[in-house]
Protein backbone atom coordinates (compact mmCIF):
# COMPACT_ATOMS: atom_id res chain seq x y z
CA UNK A 1 0.00 0.00 0.00
CA UNK A 2 1.54 3.64 -0.89
CA UNK A 3 2.17 5.88 1.23
CA UNK A 4 1.03 9.82 0.03
CA UNK A 5 2.76 12.81 2.14
CA UNK A 6 0.58 15.84 1.55
CA UNK A 7 3.10 18.46 1.83
CA UNK A 8 1.22 21.73 1.25
CA UNK A 9 0.03 22.30 4.47
CA UNK A 10 -1.94 25.09 4.09
CA UNK A 11 -3.82 23.48 1.08
CA UNK A 12 -5.16 20.55 3.33
CA UNK A 13 -8.16 21.89 4.35
CA UNK A 14 -9.03 21.86 0.96
CA UNK A 15 -7.65 18.42 0.10
CA UNK A 16 -8.97 16.74 3.02
CA UNK A 17 -11.49 15.03 1.71
CA UNK A 18 -11.56 15.37 -2.11
CA UNK A 19 -8.19 13.38 -2.07
CA UNK A 20 -9.29 10.38 -0.47
CA UNK A 21 -12.73 10.62 -2.07
CA UNK A 22 -10.90 10.58 -5.54
CA UNK A 23 -8.44 8.06 -4.55
CA UNK A 24 -11.11 6.10 -3.68
CA UNK A 25 -12.77 6.44 -6.82
CA UNK A 26 -9.44 5.77 -8.86
CA UNK A 27 -9.59 2.10 -6.50
CA UNK A 28 -6.31 3.51 -5.09
CA UNK A 29 -5.41 1.73 -1.10
CA UNK A 30 -3.36 3.96 -0.20
CA UNK A 31 -1.94 5.56 3.23
CA UNK A 32 -2.42 9.48 3.06
CA UNK A 33 -0.46 11.77 5.24
CA UNK A 34 0.94 14.92 6.56
CA UNK A 35 3.81 13.78 7.93
CA UNK A 36 5.53 10.64 7.05
CA UNK A 37 9.44 9.67 7.64
CA UNK A 38 11.25 10.19 4.53
CA UNK A 39 12.14 6.81 3.47
CA UNK A 40 8.45 5.71 4.24
CA UNK A 41 7.01 8.17 0.93
CA UNK A 42 6.19 6.86 -1.99
CA UNK A 43 4.46 9.92 -3.75
CA UNK A 44 5.02 13.31 -2.29
CA UNK A 45 1.49 15.66 -3.51
CA UNK A 46 3.65 19.27 -2.93
CA UNK A 47 3.07 23.07 -3.84
CA UNK A 48 5.72 25.53 -4.48
CA UNK A 49 4.96 27.06 -0.56
CA UNK A 50 5.72 23.65 0.56
CA UNK A 51 8.30 23.80 3.76
CA UNK A 52 9.47 21.08 2.15
CA UNK A 53 13.08 21.74 0.44
CA UNK A 54 15.16 19.15 0.57
CA UNK A 55 14.29 15.82 -1.38
CA UNK A 56 17.04 14.00 -0.74
CA UNK A 57 16.46 11.91 1.83
CA UNK A 58 12.92 10.42 0.44
CA UNK A 59 15.08 7.86 -1.18
CA UNK A 60 12.32 5.65 -2.54
CA UNK A 61 9.80 8.48 -3.70
CA UNK A 62 8.02 8.26 -7.14
CA UNK A 63 6.64 11.17 -7.91
CA UNK A 64 6.74 14.35 -6.64
CA UNK A 65 3.06 15.83 -8.06
CA UNK A 66 3.10 19.38 -8.06
CA UNK A 67 -0.57 20.78 -7.54
CA UNK A 68 0.18 24.06 -9.18
CA UNK A 69 0.44 24.13 -13.13
CA UNK A 70 3.83 26.32 -12.87
CA UNK A 71 6.69 24.83 -11.32
CA UNK A 72 9.29 27.78 -11.86
CA UNK A 73 9.90 27.36 -8.26
CA UNK A 74 10.78 23.61 -7.96
CA UNK A 75 12.63 22.62 -11.30
CA UNK A 76 15.57 24.58 -9.94
CA UNK A 77 15.91 22.56 -6.77
CA UNK A 78 18.92 20.44 -7.15
CA UNK A 79 17.87 17.92 -4.33
CA UNK A 80 15.21 17.10 -6.57
CA UNK A 81 15.82 13.87 -8.38
CA UNK A 82 12.73 12.46 -8.88
CA UNK A 83 10.24 12.69 -11.51
CA UNK A 84 8.00 15.81 -11.16
CA UNK A 85 4.85 16.43 -12.70
CA UNK A 86 2.99 19.74 -13.03
CA UNK A 87 -0.90 20.28 -12.37
CA UNK A 88 -3.27 19.85 -15.65
CA UNK A 89 -6.75 20.47 -13.76
CA UNK A 90 -10.06 20.93 -15.96
CA UNK A 91 -11.21 23.14 -13.34
CA UNK A 92 -7.95 25.31 -12.99
CA UNK A 93 -8.22 25.59 -16.79
CA UNK A 94 -12.23 26.20 -17.09
CA UNK A 95 -10.81 29.42 -14.36
CA UNK A 96 -8.15 30.45 -17.31
CA UNK A 97 -10.34 30.64 -20.12
CA UNK A 98 -13.33 32.29 -17.94
CA UNK A 99 -10.49 35.19 -16.82
CA UNK A 100 -8.87 35.57 -20.77
CA UNK A 101 -12.41 35.57 -22.42
CA UNK A 102 -13.47 37.94 -20.28
CA UNK A 103 -11.07 40.39 -19.76
CA UNK A 104 -10.65 39.99 -23.38
CA UNK A 105 -14.51 41.29 -24.26
CA UNK A 106 -13.71 44.01 -21.57
CA UNK A 107 -11.20 45.23 -24.10
CA UNK A 108 -12.69 44.56 -26.84
CA UNK A 109 -16.44 46.18 -26.16
CA UNK A 110 -14.74 48.93 -24.40
CA UNK A 111 -16.83 48.63 -21.25
CA UNK A 112 -14.57 50.78 -19.31
CA UNK A 113 -16.35 53.82 -20.76
CA UNK A 114 -19.70 53.00 -20.23
CA UNK A 115 -18.90 51.86 -16.70
CA UNK A 116 -16.96 54.68 -15.76
CA UNK A 117 -18.64 57.77 -17.55
CA UNK A 118 -18.86 60.65 -15.16
CA UNK A 119 -19.71 63.61 -17.33
CA UNK A 120 -22.75 61.43 -19.13
CA UNK A 121 -21.48 61.15 -22.08
CA UNK A 122 -23.82 59.65 -24.84
CA UNK A 123 -21.22 58.31 -27.41
CA UNK A 124 -23.06 56.12 -29.50
CA UNK A 125 -19.84 54.40 -31.37
CA UNK A 126 -20.85 50.49 -31.82
CA UNK A 127 -17.41 48.03 -31.28
CA UNK A 128 -16.56 46.16 -33.74
CA UNK A 129 -17.08 42.79 -34.24
CA UNK A 130 -14.92 39.71 -32.57
CA UNK A 131 -14.05 38.93 -36.34
CA UNK A 132 -12.45 42.01 -36.76
CA UNK A 133 -10.50 42.27 -33.44
CA UNK A 134 -7.56 39.85 -33.68
CA UNK A 135 -6.01 38.01 -30.59
CA UNK A 136 -2.81 36.54 -30.45
CA UNK A 137 -2.05 33.89 -27.46
CA UNK A 138 2.00 33.10 -26.64
CA UNK A 139 1.76 30.47 -25.05
CA UNK A 140 -0.38 27.23 -26.84
CA UNK A 141 -0.16 24.61 -23.92
CA UNK A 142 -2.71 23.39 -21.72
CA UNK A 143 -4.62 26.73 -21.09
CA UNK A 144 -3.53 29.10 -24.06
CA UNK A 145 -5.04 25.80 -26.41
CA UNK A 146 -8.44 26.10 -24.12
CA UNK A 147 -8.30 29.76 -24.16
CA UNK A 148 -8.28 29.78 -28.11
CA UNK A 149 -11.06 27.22 -28.20
CA UNK A 150 -12.97 29.40 -26.40
CA UNK A 151 -12.59 32.79 -28.72
CA UNK A 152 -12.43 31.15 -31.72
CA UNK A 153 -15.79 30.51 -30.46
CA UNK A 154 -16.59 33.76 -30.42
CA UNK A 155 -15.71 34.58 -34.18
CA UNK A 156 -12.26 35.97 -32.53
CA UNK A 157 -9.43 35.28 -35.29
CA UNK A 158 -6.74 33.67 -32.74
CA UNK A 159 -3.17 33.23 -34.06
CA UNK A 160 -1.12 31.18 -31.68
CA UNK A 161 3.01 31.04 -31.18
CA UNK A 162 4.26 28.44 -29.50
CA UNK A 163 8.18 26.88 -28.87
CA UNK A 164 7.75 23.93 -31.16
CA UNK A 165 5.80 23.71 -34.45
CA UNK A 166 1.93 22.22 -33.84
CA UNK A 167 -0.56 22.40 -36.61
CA UNK A 168 -2.47 26.25 -37.13
CA UNK A 169 0.28 27.61 -34.76
CA UNK A 170 3.46 29.97 -35.48
CA UNK A 171 6.73 29.20 -33.87
CA UNK A 172 9.88 30.83 -33.82
CA UNK A 173 11.36 34.25 -33.84
CA UNK A 174 9.63 34.96 -37.08
CA UNK A 175 6.35 33.67 -36.06
CA UNK A 176 7.07 35.56 -32.81
CA UNK A 177 7.31 38.93 -35.33
CA UNK A 178 4.28 37.77 -37.32
CA UNK A 179 1.93 36.78 -34.37
CA UNK A 180 2.76 40.52 -32.86
CA UNK A 181 2.89 41.89 -35.23
CA UNK A 182 -1.37 41.55 -35.55
CA UNK A 183 -2.24 41.27 -31.76
CA UNK A 184 -4.49 44.28 -31.31
CA UNK A 185 -5.37 41.85 -28.04
CA UNK A 186 -2.23 39.69 -26.66
CA UNK A 187 -2.52 37.25 -23.95
CA UNK A 188 0.68 36.05 -22.58
CA UNK A 189 0.41 31.80 -21.09
CA UNK A 190 3.85 31.06 -21.44
CA UNK A 191 5.87 29.40 -18.15
CA UNK A 192 8.43 31.22 -16.63
CA UNK A 193 11.99 29.55 -18.05
CA UNK A 194 15.65 31.02 -18.99
CA UNK A 195 13.97 31.64 -22.97
CA UNK A 196 10.70 33.32 -21.74
CA UNK A 197 11.64 35.96 -19.00
CA UNK A 198 11.09 39.44 -20.37
CA UNK A 199 10.57 37.77 -24.05
CA UNK A 200 7.96 40.92 -23.78
CA UNK A 201 11.15 43.44 -24.15
CA UNK A 202 10.90 47.15 -25.48
CA UNK A 203 11.90 45.71 -28.60
CA UNK A 204 8.48 43.27 -28.95
CA UNK A 205 6.24 45.91 -27.39
CA UNK A 206 7.45 47.98 -30.15
CA UNK A 207 6.04 44.99 -32.56
CA UNK A 208 2.58 45.31 -31.25
CA UNK A 209 0.08 47.25 -33.23
CA UNK A 210 -0.55 50.89 -31.89
CA UNK A 211 -3.02 50.65 -29.03
CA UNK A 212 -2.68 46.98 -28.46
CA UNK A 213 -4.04 45.29 -25.09
CA UNK A 214 -2.10 42.92 -23.23
CA UNK A 215 -3.39 40.31 -20.64
CA UNK A 216 -0.91 38.70 -18.44
CA UNK A 217 -2.64 35.58 -16.36
CA UNK A 218 1.33 33.66 -17.56
CA UNK A 219 3.90 34.86 -15.43
CA UNK A 220 5.51 38.55 -14.28
CA UNK A 221 8.92 37.97 -15.82
CA UNK A 222 7.38 37.21 -18.93
CA UNK A 223 7.45 41.19 -19.73
CA UNK A 224 9.73 44.15 -19.12
CA UNK A 225 7.87 46.19 -16.50
CA UNK A 226 9.85 49.05 -17.40
CA UNK A 227 9.26 48.71 -21.14
CA UNK A 228 5.61 48.15 -20.66
CA UNK A 229 5.35 51.37 -18.31
CA UNK A 230 7.15 53.19 -21.05
CA UNK A 231 5.31 51.86 -23.74
CA UNK A 232 1.93 52.72 -22.12
CA UNK A 233 3.29 56.16 -21.05
CA UNK A 234 4.04 56.94 -24.55
CA UNK A 235 0.31 55.30 -25.67
CA UNK A 236 1.97 52.77 -27.58
CA UNK A 237 -0.19 50.16 -25.51
CA UNK A 238 -3.40 50.86 -24.65
CA UNK A 239 -4.22 49.06 -21.76
CA UNK A 240 -2.39 46.00 -19.18
CA UNK A 241 -4.26 44.00 -17.62
CA UNK A 242 -2.05 42.00 -15.36
CA UNK A 243 -2.63 39.15 -12.44
CA UNK A 244 0.79 38.15 -12.23
CA UNK A 245 4.30 40.22 -11.13
CA UNK A 246 7.99 39.47 -10.52
CA UNK A 247 7.03 40.05 -6.41
CA UNK A 248 3.47 38.61 -5.18
CA UNK A 249 1.83 40.11 -3.63
CA UNK A 250 2.50 43.45 -5.96
CA UNK A 251 4.35 45.69 -3.55
CA UNK A 252 2.28 49.21 -2.13
CA UNK A 253 3.87 51.73 -3.99
CA UNK A 254 4.43 50.14 -7.44
CA UNK A 255 3.41 52.25 -10.38
CA UNK A 256 0.89 49.18 -12.06
CA UNK A 257 -1.35 50.35 -9.17
CA UNK A 258 -1.86 53.60 -9.76
CA UNK A 259 -1.18 53.44 -13.17
CA UNK A 260 -4.67 54.59 -15.88
CA UNK A 261 -3.77 52.22 -18.38
CA UNK A 262 -3.36 49.30 -16.07
CA UNK A 263 -5.32 46.63 -14.30
CA UNK A 264 -4.32 44.38 -11.58
CA UNK A 265 -5.67 41.65 -10.63
CA UNK A 266 -4.21 39.22 -7.42
CA UNK A 267 -3.23 36.26 -9.29
CA UNK A 268 -6.68 35.16 -9.50
CA UNK A 269 -6.85 34.37 -12.83
CA UNK A 270 -6.93 30.67 -12.19
CA UNK A 271 -7.00 28.12 -9.20
CA UNK A 272 -6.31 24.22 -9.27
CA UNK A 273 -9.67 23.15 -7.81
CA UNK A 274 -9.54 20.49 -5.26
CA UNK A 275 -12.19 17.97 -6.66
CA UNK A 276 -10.46 17.74 -9.89
CA UNK A 277 -7.35 18.56 -9.45
CA UNK A 278 -7.37 15.46 -7.06
CA UNK A 279 -8.75 13.07 -9.88
CA UNK A 280 -5.49 14.12 -11.16
CA UNK A 281 -3.53 13.82 -8.71
CA UNK A 282 -5.19 10.01 -8.54
CA UNK A 283 -4.31 8.68 -11.51
CA UNK A 284 -0.81 10.12 -11.67
CA UNK A 285 -0.57 7.64 -8.33
CA UNK A 286 -2.77 4.70 -10.37
CA UNK A 287 -0.05 4.81 -12.89
CA UNK A 288 2.83 5.09 -11.11
CA UNK A 289 1.46 1.83 -8.92
CA UNK A 290 0.58 -0.03 -12.46
CA UNK A 291 4.43 1.06 -13.70
CA UNK A 292 2.36 3.12 -16.70
CA UNK A 293 4.09 6.68 -17.71
CA UNK A 294 2.98 9.70 -15.56
CA UNK A 295 0.83 12.22 -17.07
CA UNK A 296 2.42 15.87 -17.44
CA UNK A 297 5.75 14.97 -16.54
CA UNK A 298 7.79 18.21 -16.17
CA UNK A 299 10.93 18.24 -18.53
CA UNK A 300 13.56 19.35 -15.91
CA UNK A 301 16.34 20.99 -18.63
CA UNK A 302 13.00 22.84 -20.69
CA UNK A 303 11.92 24.13 -17.39
CA UNK A 304 8.17 23.23 -17.69
P1 LIG B 1 1.90 24.23 -20.78
O1 LIG B 1 3.21 23.67 -20.39
O2 LIG B 1 0.79 23.30 -21.12
O3 LIG B 1 2.08 25.20 -22.03
C1 LIG B 1 3.15 26.08 -22.15
C2 LIG B 1 3.14 26.65 -23.56
O4 LIG B 1 4.20 27.61 -23.64
C3 LIG B 1 3.41 25.59 -24.63
O5 LIG B 1 2.64 25.86 -25.77
C4 LIG B 1 4.89 25.79 -24.93
O6 LIG B 1 5.27 25.43 -26.23
C5 LIG B 1 5.01 27.29 -24.76
N1 LIG B 1 6.40 27.68 -24.52
C6 LIG B 1 7.21 27.34 -23.51
N2 LIG B 1 8.44 27.88 -23.67
C7 LIG B 1 8.38 28.58 -24.81
C8 LIG B 1 9.34 29.33 -25.54
N3 LIG B 1 10.60 29.50 -25.10
N4 LIG B 1 8.95 29.91 -26.69
C9 LIG B 1 7.69 29.74 -27.15
N5 LIG B 1 6.74 29.02 -26.53
C10 LIG B 1 7.08 28.45 -25.36
O7 LIG B 1 1.48 25.23 -19.61
P2 LIG B 1 0.00 25.70 -19.21
O8 LIG B 1 -0.71 26.14 -20.42
O9 LIG B 1 -0.64 24.69 -18.34
O10 LIG B 1 0.35 26.95 -18.26
C11 LIG B 1 1.05 28.06 -18.75
C12 LIG B 1 1.44 28.97 -17.61
O11 LIG B 1 0.30 29.64 -17.08
C13 LIG B 1 2.02 28.27 -16.37
O12 LIG B 1 3.37 27.92 -16.56
C14 LIG B 1 1.87 29.34 -15.32
O13 LIG B 1 2.99 30.19 -15.34
C15 LIG B 1 0.63 30.13 -15.79
N6 LIG B 1 -0.51 29.96 -14.89
C16 LIG B 1 -1.05 31.06 -14.28
C17 LIG B 1 -2.13 30.96 -13.47
C18 LIG B 1 -2.74 32.16 -12.85
O14 LIG B 1 -3.64 32.03 -12.01
N7 LIG B 1 -2.37 33.34 -13.22
C19 LIG B 1 -2.75 29.67 -13.19
C20 LIG B 1 -2.12 28.57 -13.87
C21 LIG B 1 -1.04 28.72 -14.69
P3 LIG B 1 5.18 23.91 -26.75
O15 LIG B 1 3.70 23.66 -26.91
O16 LIG B 1 5.88 23.94 -28.04
O17 LIG B 1 5.81 23.06 -25.70
C1 LIG C 1 -0.31 27.99 -11.11
C2 LIG C 1 -0.81 29.28 -10.66
O1 LIG C 1 0.79 27.91 -11.66
O2 LIG C 1 -1.84 29.32 -9.95
O3 LIG C 1 -1.04 26.98 -10.93
O4 LIG C 1 -0.23 30.30 -11.01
Amino acid sequence: MPTILFAAPSLWPEYRDALPAALAEAGIDATLVTEAAPEMVDYIVYAPSSPLQDFTPYTRTKAVLNLWAGVERITGNPTLTQPLTRMVDPGLTEGMVEWVTGHTLRHHLGMDRHIVNPGHVWDPTCPPLARERPVTILGMGALGSACATALRALNFPVTGWSRTAKPGCLHGQDGLAQALATAQILVTLLPKTPETENLMNADRLALLPQGAVILNPGRGPLIDDNALLAALDAGHIGHATLDVFRVEPLPQGHPFWTHPRVTVTPHIAADTRAITASRVIAENIRRGEAGEPFLHLVDRARGY
